[in-house]
């Protein structure tokens, strides 16, 4: 390939080096040079910096990330620590942007989506190009390559990623794997996503976004590309997390296979020599990374996998990831064990939205005394600061995460990479639900486990803007990023089980089930139990009790895996209260159900065939007991 005349121009200027253009006319990639060609005239930034899958690449971006002071290195070698904007409680980059995210339909498409943001097309780019014109001025683009997925992979897609911002691409160091190398096997051909970010103009005196009011993330289907700009929060700037999810769901809905908000784990029960993969689903905030990180069980992944059918006609996944970008919030030795050794010892971890107070990083829920003062996301702080609404500000903001490398985990399980997958047995949905569903459950079959997908109801958390605790449906933890009509995506969930030789079992997981005084009924640990009991049952080790909802444990089972597990012993009353069906409850979560679903016209036949035979089973237990709560032993 020559140089474009563009890139000559360019390179005259002074805004590319002969080595860095060298790279890039390496990939033999047209599509590539005229994406990065449209966006540096468009964004206009004063240098672009090709990186490799070189060491020596990576490392210039981790240098310059502490050089512009988008991080600052804390006590331990490899940690350092990450803000985003923040005005008021209220008014901040430190979580997801639902508002400002748009899908942007073509101007025939006259549908209306209740639960999709979206935008007629062309009126979108008109507003976020106009936006984008000299967002970079005075930046340096960093262009990356990167591979959702493991590489050599069939899972896999290619992610080409334009940034200003370090830290965004330092964070996807560590989050993603390497793509340069794997471009040039594209041979030309633009089947790739692409994902434009640019942080805008930074504040003076820590670079984080000055003007949030035109934060946008504008999701271009056709294209197969999102464009993000004027914030940094990883959700929202991160090409390759949310912004690639939303891209995956489409194109894995148009080829019958599955982009889910999954986590997958390696499960490995005592005395048994067999390793049983699991994926799971549960809503920001809920225990997704906590499951995936549990004692004595191995990691693949903590947020986002492709499903397909694979050869053996079982069902496979990968994690695109390689990292985990997690809540801190509540980390401590006691619940999280894995996880707390992780975050601290020495190892490369981005702390972000944390307390700092001498080099050392404080959470809320870390189980330590903490100082009354110091540095936090919203600038120099101390105990009982308030913003200017008078609002109280924390220590470290809720939604405070940290970004960090799976593989350098002890519990990193070993097929973390292979081209593969791991065969998946389990899928897990779980919400925050405080009354009505029981802490595990089975589905009878793989439809009734997408029916169970489809109606997780959790209360709101911090992990976006807006106001926290109200119950929401959360379809598959997926609602947030879905693309295509729900009744689409669900078809498409039916069509892959019915295409398996043997579907994973689906289980509905609560882990936040309260008595009647408030409190929560399990230990936080607790959950490892029902996952253990999940993986027998997959084996057929253990029998169960059929309800109309589903299968629940058998009480000496639950009572031996929490000897085994936990060392604790499990009383009959405590199995009794909360595996009690709660028919008043669930009937009314399925009329919660129903008239959310009411809205799409595109459900289908099966979603309404199981709502009304478990709605039905229920009201008849109910008469036929003449109670509301009927107790498993009465089955
Ligand atoms: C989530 O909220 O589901 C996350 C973090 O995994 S974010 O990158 O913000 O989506
Ligand atoms: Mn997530």
């Amino acid at each position: 390939m020559g140089i474009p005349n563009k890139f000559k121009i360019y390179l005259q200027k002074g805004l590319i080096t002969k080595l860095d253009l060298e790279k890039l006319i390496e990939l033999d990639n047209n599509y590539v040079m005229t994406i990065i060609s449209n966006f540096i005239d468009l964004c206009k930034p004063n240098k672009i910096t090709v990186i490799s899958d070189s060491k020596e690449d990576i490392d210039y971006v981790r240098q310059k990330t502490i050089q512009v002071g988008e991080e600052s290195k804390l006590n331990l070698e490899g940690h350092t620590i990450h803000y985003d904007g923040f005005e008021t409680m209220s008014d901040h980059d430190q979580a997801r942007d639902k508002e400002h995210t748009q899908v942007l339909l073509p101007i025939e498409d006259k549908n209306t989506y209740p639960w999709i943001n979206t935008m007629n097309r062309k009126e979108g780019l008109d507003e976020i190009l106009e936006i984008m014109d000299g967002c970079m001025k005075g930046h340096e683009c960093l262009v990356r390559f990167f591979c959702l997925g493991p590489k050599r992979s069939k899972f896999s897609i290619l992610a080409l990623q334009l940034t200003d911002s370090f830290y965004v691409a330092h964070s996807e160091d560590l989050l993603y794997r390497e793509g340069y190398e794997e471009f040039k096997t594209l041979n030309g051909s633009n089947n790739f996503f692409y994902f434009i970010h640019s942080t805008g103009p930074l504040k003076d005196n820590i670079p984080v976004t000055k003007d949030l009011t035109k934060r946008r993330i504008y999701i271009d289907l056709e294209e197969g590309r999102v464009l993000s700009c004027y914030n940094t929060y990883a959700g929202n700037s991160l090409g390759l997390k949310k912004l690639a999810l939303r891209l995956g769901i489409f194109k894995a809905n148009n080829e019958d296979w599955l982009t889910e908000h999954y986590f997958i784990m390696g499960l490995h029960p005592k005395e048994k020599n067999r390793t049983t993969y699991a994926a799971g689903a549960f809503p920001s905030a809920c225990g997704k990374t906590s499951t995936a990180m549990l004692p004595g069980q191995t990691i693949v992944g903590d947020d986002i996998a492709y499903l397909r059918i694979w050869d053996d006609k079982f069902c496979h996944g990968v994690n695109i990831e390689r990292g985990i970008f997690g809540i801190i919030k509540d980390v401590n030795i006691k619940d999280d064990p894995e996880i707390f050794k992780a975050l601290t010892s020495p190892r490369e971890v981005i702390f972000s939205n944390v307390l700092v107070n001498d080099e050392v990083p404080y959470w809320l829920g870390d189980g330590r005394e903490h100082p009354d003062d110091g540095f936090n996301f919203s600038g120099k702080w101390h105990e009982g600061i308030r913003d200017k609404n008078g609002i109280e500000i924390p220590l470290a903001h809720p939604n405070a995460r940290y970004t960090m490398k799976i593989n350098e985990l002890s519990n990193a399980d070993k097929m973390l990479n292979d081209p593969n997958g791991v065969a998946i047995n389990i899928i897990f949905y779980g919400g925050r639900d405080s009354d009505t569903m029981p802490p595990i459950l089975e589905s009878i079959d793989w439809k009734e486990g997408v029916f169970s997908g489809a109606s997780i109801e959790s209360e709101t958390t911090s992990a976006t803007i807006g106001k926290e605790g109200v119950r929401k449906m959360q379809p598959m933890a997926n609602l947030d990023f879905l693309v295509v009509p729900l009744g689409t995506y669900l078809k498409n969930h039916e069509k892959f089980g019915a295409s398996l030789i043997s579907p994973p079992k689906v289980f509905a997981t609560n882990y936040f089930l309260k008595n009647k005084e408030g409190k929560y009924h399990n230990g936080i640990l607790d959950k490892l139990v029902w996952v253990m009991w999940a993986e027998l049952r997959v084996h057929d080790d253990v029998d169960a009790i059929k309800t109309p909802i589903g299968y629940i444990p058998i009480y000496s089972d639950l009572k031996e895996l929490f000897k085994i597990y936990l060392n604790k012993h499990y009383s009959e009353a405590d199995y009794l209260e909360q595996f009690s069906i709660r028919t008043e409850n669930l009937v009314q979560k399925l009329n919660r159900v129903e008239n959310m679903y009411k809205e799409e016209r595109w459900i289908p036949p099966f979603f309404w065939d199981i709502l009304n035979k478990q709605r039905n089973e229920l009201l008849t237990l109910q008469k036929h007991h003449n109670k509301i709560n009927i107790l498993p032993t009465d089955f």
